[in-house]
């Protein structure tokens, strides 16, 4: 036991817990905690909105696979954390939100900044606590760390601001990992039996795969079973894209091979896969979820399994331990094998097929640069192995079909949280977690105002370089499509006006481009990769209705009916 005041004890857990990184925006409530941080040898990065550093410790956390921190003023501060921690835990990302409130002799009072901030985040944490004596500081700031490892997901340290002064005695250690093993005895033997019996197995890698390492064990399950590998939508990172097997994304804007060759599968392993519902549905008017298929699930999250589908075999596991267990047992049973080198030449030929189908789309005419060509041309530029943080939006949506990745880690998305505005603040946490990688961040023009324009301000003053691309179709596209194809072309709030996004981003202290050819991207690209600063690429590409992709929710939305008279077009 060492006597420590309640801000030392936080810090020092925070020390213990090897966080080099505090996202936030400075606020009287934590003064205290916050002058500690250089001498504990933690930077503290400032942000212009919270919402980008509870984004940033989430692109952390995703790239290290470790628990990161963001924290903010009590109040407003902490609302502006909300959405961001929300993405995070869709993402499964270990988060620990600190949340500094009114003081303690102050809550229900309706003072100055005073939320009730538990509800708030209630819905997007697996565990949270209002600190309820400053004593307990280190013990319960030490809890939120082991959830957020060992539940994957974000927690909540709410801290009532005049608990972070005071004496005590306390003991600083470090949480343990805990690993959640392969699976039942039982159900190991079940999965072996299903996969040696199945004829046309097809492995579903979800963002499990890549959360436990457990690339090399898929890898060996599927060249043993010659499995085609099926990413799990926007989890196009969690198979390296190069392997014979890999066949791509499923969902929305993404493989077609991918989802023609699992809609053959007689067997699914969806390995680290909730079976999240948008994810599953029917894309390009094709019905490819193989309703026949015998479907082994395997999560860490008990309460996934089973959840949206009927699963035959749900398996609450970790994916690489299962992955590696279920082999041993396949070879037990059926001794050697080797690849089919047939199915091989099949899943090259749906491939190939689809690479063909998507540069025919590419090569449509255009008013400005096709959207396409564009996310082409960029693909090809982008180094192998830097890291892409896309958002929500209709062309965000279209570099499903053209990004692919070597390795777990390399592709930080939205997912089913779905909000504009998440790409830059992850790639700022992504970039101080992998400062020798390149960092793209892709925003359509909509998204940007969110959360990039401002926060490039933010990359300038903390020297974190990293490169923003814009889409620059100066509407809210993705909207737009909805209007196009229910309203008729009416256009409501989805026009934009954009200022000149490379000057400002040069008089912000960046290095601002514009792109408007396909021909330019690469050398813009290198440029970019080579100068050391953030970067913002402007690129104006066409947004007319032919270039547009499908809408997102073509599975919600009706066609408009009006009964006042008014209302008739
Ligand atoms: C925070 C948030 N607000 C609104 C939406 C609804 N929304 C989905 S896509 C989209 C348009 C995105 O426009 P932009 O970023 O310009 O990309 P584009 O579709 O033009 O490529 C909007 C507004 C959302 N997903 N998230
Ligand atoms: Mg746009």
């Amino acid at each position: 036991m060492t006597r420590m005041t309640p801000s030392e004890a936080l810090v020092e857990t925070l020390v213990a817990e090897e966080v080099n990184v505090v996202f936030g925006i400075v606020g009287s409530a934590y003064m205290d905690a916050l002058d500690l941080l250089p001498p504990a040898g933690i930077r503290f990065v400032s942000v212009a909105h919270e919402q980008a550093a509870a984004h940033a410790a989430d692109g952390l956390a995703r790239v290290t696979g470790k628990p990161q921190v963001c924290i903010a003023q009590n109040g407003p501060g902490a609302a502006n954390f909300v959405s961001a921690i929300t993405a995070a835990y869709w993402a499964h990302s270990p988060v620990v939100a600190i949340t500094p409130e009114t003081g303690s002799m102050g809550i229900g009072t309706g003072g100055f900044q005073e939320l009730d901030q538990m509800p708030w985040f209630q819905a997007c944490t697996k565990y949270q606590v209002r600190l309820n004596r400053p004593e307990r500081m280190a013990e319960l700031a030490r809890k939120c760390f082991y959830v957020a490892k060992a539940e994957c997901g974000p927690t909540q340290l709410n801290i009532p601001r005049d608990y972070f002064y005071g004496d005590m005695e306390c003991e600083i250690y470090k949480t343990s990992d805990v690993s959640h093993g392969a699976g039942a005895e039982v159900e190991l033997e079940r999965a072996a039996d299903m996969l040696a019996r199945s004829s046309y197995p097809v492995i579903l890698a979800g963002g499990g795969v890549s959360i436990s390492n457990a690339v090399e064990e898929t890898r060996a399950l599927a060249e043993y079973l010659t499995a085609p590998v099926v990413n799990t939508y926007l989890h196009n990172d969690s198979f390296p894209g190069d392997h014979a097997l890999s066949v791509g994304p499923i969902g929305y804007c993404g493989s077609k091979a991918a989802m023609r060759t699992i809609a053959r599968a007689d067997a699914v392993l969806a390995l680290g896969c909730r079976l999240g519902p948008f994810g599953t549905l029917p894309q390009y008017e094709m019905e490819y979820w193989p309703e026949k298929a015998r479907i082994i699930q395997v999560d860490i999250d008990h309460r996934q399994l089973g959840l949206t589908r009927r699963v035959e075999l749900p398996v609450a596991a970790d994916a690489g331990a299962f992955a590696r267990q279920v082999l041993m047992k396949l070879q037990e049973k059926t001794g050697s094998r080797s690849l089919d080198e047939q199915r091989l030449a099949e899943i090259k030929k749906e491939k190939e097929a689809w690479r063909e189908e998507l540069r025919g789309w590419s090569l449509a005419p255009s008013r400005l640069l096709h959207p396409r060509r564009f996310l082409e041309a960029l693909s090809a530029a982008v180094p192998k192995g830097s890291i892409v943080t896309t958002d929500v939006g209709n062309t965000c949506s279209m570099c499903n079909s053209y990004f692919g990745f070597s390795g777990p880690r390399q592709f930080l998305t939205a997912l089913s949280w779905g909000n504009c505005g998440i790409a830059y603040g992850v790639a700022l946490g992504a970039k101080l977690g992998a400062p020798d990688k390149p960092v793209f961040a892709l925003q359509g023009d909509g998204a940007y105002g969110i959360s990039g324009l401002s926060e490039v301000m933010t990359a300038v003053r903390e020297n974190i370089p990293i490169i923003a691309v814009v889409f620059n179709n100066n509407q809210w596209g993705a909207e737009k499509k909805n209007q196009i194809d229910y309203y008729d072309s009416r256009f409501v709030g989805t026009n934009l006006q954009n200022p000149d996004f490379a000057q400002i981003a040069r008089d912000m202290g960046a290095e601002g481009f514009r792109v408007e050819l396909a021909g330019d991207v690469k050398e813009v690209v290198d440029t970019a990769v080579n100068c050391g600063k953030p970067v913002v690429i402007d690129a104006i590409i066409d947004g007319s209705p032919e270039v547009l992709a499908e809408p997102f929710r073509r599975d919600a939305l009706k066609m408009p009916v009006r009964h006042l008279a008014k209302y008739r077009p």
